[in-house]
C-alpha cells in the first residue's frame, strides 16, 4: 500500500481555536482523524504532519520526492498556510522533488484578501482545492487514489 503525506503549513495546529468562522471549528486532530478514514478508503497508508517552519517543510517535500521515485509515495497533500503565498523556497522544493502534490486550502483564499489569490505552489502543484473546509482533505487524498489507481 502506497503512502500520502497530508502536511500542514504554519499556524494550523490552531485550527478550531480561532477564526472559526473563516476555517471551522474542528481541530487538527479531526483533520487527522478524516484523513485517516479517506486513507482506509482508498487503500493507502496516512503520514500527518504539520509544521511552523519552513525548512522543516522543504525538508518532508524533498523526503517525499524521494519516496515517491522509490515507489512507496502516493504524493502529497499540502496545505501550506500563509507560506503559499510567500515561499519561493518551498516552491522551488517541490520542483526539485518531482513529487505528485495537491494544494490544499480550507478556506476560498480567492473569496479573500488580495495577497491571498497569488500563490507560489500553484504553478508547481498537479491540482489546486480551496474553499471546501476540512472535508477538502478528504476530496485531496480520494483525486490523488484516482491518480495512483483510475478507474
Ligand atoms: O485556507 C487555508 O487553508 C489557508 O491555507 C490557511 C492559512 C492562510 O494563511 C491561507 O491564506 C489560507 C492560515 C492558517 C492558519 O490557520 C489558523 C486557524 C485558526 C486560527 C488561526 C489560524
Amino acid at each position: 500500500m502506497k503512502t500520502v503525506l497530508v502536511l500542514n503549513g504554519p499556524n494550523l495546529n490552531l485550527l478550531g481555536t480561532r477564526e472559526p468562522a473563516v476555517y471551522g471549528a474542528q481541530t487538527l486532530a479531526d483533520v487527522e482523524a478524516l484523513c485517516l478514514t479517506a486513507c482506509a478508503t482508498h487503500g493507502l497508508v496516512l503520514d500527518f504532519r504539520q509544521s511552523n517552519h519552513e525548512g522543516v517543510l522543504i525538508d518532508a517535500i524533498q523526503e517525499a520526492g524521494r519516496a515517491q521515485a522509490a515507489g512507496t509515495l502516493a504524493g502529497v497533500v499540502l496545505n501550506a498556510g500563509a507560506y503559499t503565498h510567500t515561499s519561493v523556497a518551498i516552491m522551488d522544493a517541490i520542483k526539485g522533488a518531482g513529487v505528485t502534490l495537491i494544494e490544499l486550502h480550507i478556506s476560498n483564499v480567492h473569496a479573500r484578501e488580495a495577497f491571498r489569490h497569488h500563490s507560489y505552489i500553484s504553478p508547481v502543484a498537479k491540482a489546486v482545492m480551496a474553499g471546501f473546509g476540512i472535508k477538502g482533505y478528504a476530496l485531496a487524498i480520494a483525486g490523488l487514489a484516482e491518480l495512483t489507481q483510475p478507474g
